[in-house]
């Protein structure tokens, strides 16, 4: 019986009949979304969030690398369709989960989005349906905690459904590395499973990559996010030396980096920000410590890029004091506060880290971002500014946390009394002047 539901879903997958659910339609699952509708999928969105569902059926995109046009062309030609109703996933022949996974209030994982996904899933499963994991999370999760749910109403994995973990690899901003063209890794459950996400991932993406099983893909994404919060964190160790030595480090890198093998640039930053980087490397230490497992390198990454606001805000206090001023007494402007350029994102984003703490030293804070006409932090209304001439002389010292593109940094150079800029904006524009200091 198995092998003929797997053969009928295996001929809907190769002729785009098999119907495609996408659980949580964030910056994650709204593109995925898209990719299978655009291949000619009938897909259906399952998302909580009301507004998000009625943004979606207005066409209007609430996430930076969609456009309006591309979800109105997939709504225009109904192979797209967004619904907080999950009992659709009946309809459903694929059921892809991409809900958050952050921290709780101990930093420990937070694994109740999934929970409540994989529930409506269960409550709603029938026989021959594949369902995906796709939110990063600590080894063991699919198995331990999903398989169980799934199997909890009598159906048995790899024969009545088919149960894999596949990685997000989504780098927001990104224009070269989009949806169809990142490598996919997949590990299913069983044998069968993964067969089967292999061929329904042939169909969007250009490269599947099968692993041996979930747990294995689960630390494939692991291992990714550690790598970089890790050489993040030693970029940003040896930025606060080369403060010392009275160096410029980004001379340094620029140099480094012309090493063609063994080297990968990383710059250094007033911390990490964003809901992956300081946060999936903890779902691994987590994980780790259940083994009696210390991952000191985690955990000093995490504590070096943590400390990095404030590391911030004492340079920023050295230079008013070089100018006979305080911080209590100062005007700070903040460009940008973002966690990253060019996306409009506030999750873990340091610039909060910076804010609260200038908050606490009673500096007087506006700020300018692209992406944020308006901004309430710790319960304080913080002024947005305009870019005028006569706005910027106002100010003792501007401090460049996020480095978005379309801004004149020109015109900023030349109205602005003191820069500190720890994102070497101005360094990579060329811009040279007196009244710019880098990290
Ligand atoms: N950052 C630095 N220095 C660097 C690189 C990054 O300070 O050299 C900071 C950024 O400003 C940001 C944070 O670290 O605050 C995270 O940066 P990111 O570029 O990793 O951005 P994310 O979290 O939006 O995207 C990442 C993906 N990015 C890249 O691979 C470049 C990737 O790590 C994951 O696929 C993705 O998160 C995810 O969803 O896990």
């Amino acid at each position: 019986m198995a092998h003929d539901n797997t053969r009928y879903l295996k001929t809907k997958i190769k002729n785009r009949k098999a119907v495609i659910g996408i659980i949580g339609l964030g910056y994650v699952g709204l593109p995925l979304a898209l990719a299978f509708a655009k291949k000619g999928f009938n897909v259906i969105g399952i998302e909580i969030d009301k507004d998000r569902v009625k943004n979606i059926k207005k066409g209007v995109s609430y996430i930076t690398d969609i456009s309006n046009g591309a979800l109105r062309d997939a709504l225009r030609k109904r192979t797209f369709q967004a619904t907080s109703d999950s009992k659709l996933i009946r309809k459903l022949d694929a059921v892809i989960i991409c809900v958050p996974t952050p921290l709780g209030k101990d930093r420990e994982p937070d694994i109740s989005y999934i929970r409540q996904a994989v529930t409506k899933v269960k409550d709603n499963i029938r026989k021959g349906q594949i369902v995906v994991l796709e939110s990063t999370t600590y080894p063991g999760t699919t198995r331990e905690i999903l398989l169980p749910i799934l199997e909890s109403g009598g159906l048995k994995e790899g024969k009545d459904f088919y149960l894999i973990f596949s990685p997000e690899r989504v780098d927001p901003g990104n224009e070269s590395y989009r949806t169809e063209n990142t490598p996919k890794i997949i590990g299913g459950i069983s044998r069968r499973s993964t067969e089967i996400a292999k061929l329904l991932y042939d169909q969007i993406i250009s490269e599947v990559v099968p692993v041996s099983s979930a747990s294995a893909a689960e630390m494939v994404k692991l291992l990714e996010n550690t790598f970089r919060i890790v050489n993040i964190a030693l970029v940003n160790e040896i930025a606060l030396l080369c403060e010392k030595f009275g160096m410029d480090i980004w001379e340094i890198i620029d140099a480094a980096k012309t090493k063609p093998y063994g080297y990968m640039p990383f710059y250094p930053g007033p911390g990490v920000g964003g809901h992956c980087i300081p946060v999936d490397p903890l779902y691994l230490s987590w994980k780790a410590k259940e083994h009696g497992f210390e991952t000191k390198f985690i955990d000093l990454a995490s504590s070096i890029n943590e400390s990095m606001p404030q590391n911030v805000v004492e340079r920023l206090e050295k230079l008013l004091a070089d100018r006979k001023k305080t911080l209590d007494r100062s005007n700070i402007l903040l460009l940008g506060i973002s966690y990253k350029k060019d996306v409009k994102d506030l999750r873990e984003s340091p610039s909060i880290g910076v804010i609260t703490i200038l908050q606490k030293r009673r500096a007087k804070l506006s700020y300018y971002d692209p992406y944020f006409p308006f901004l309430k932090l710790n319960g304080i209304d913080m002024k947005p500014i305009k870019l005028d001439k006569r706005e910027l002389e106002g100010f003792d010292c501007a401090l460049v946390l996020t480095d978005h593109s379309g801004i004149d940094y020109r015109f900023l150079a030349s109205n602005l009394k003191l820069i500190f800029d720890t994102r070497n904006i101005f360094g990579r524009l060329g811009i040279k002047s007196r009244n710019i200091v880098k990290l």
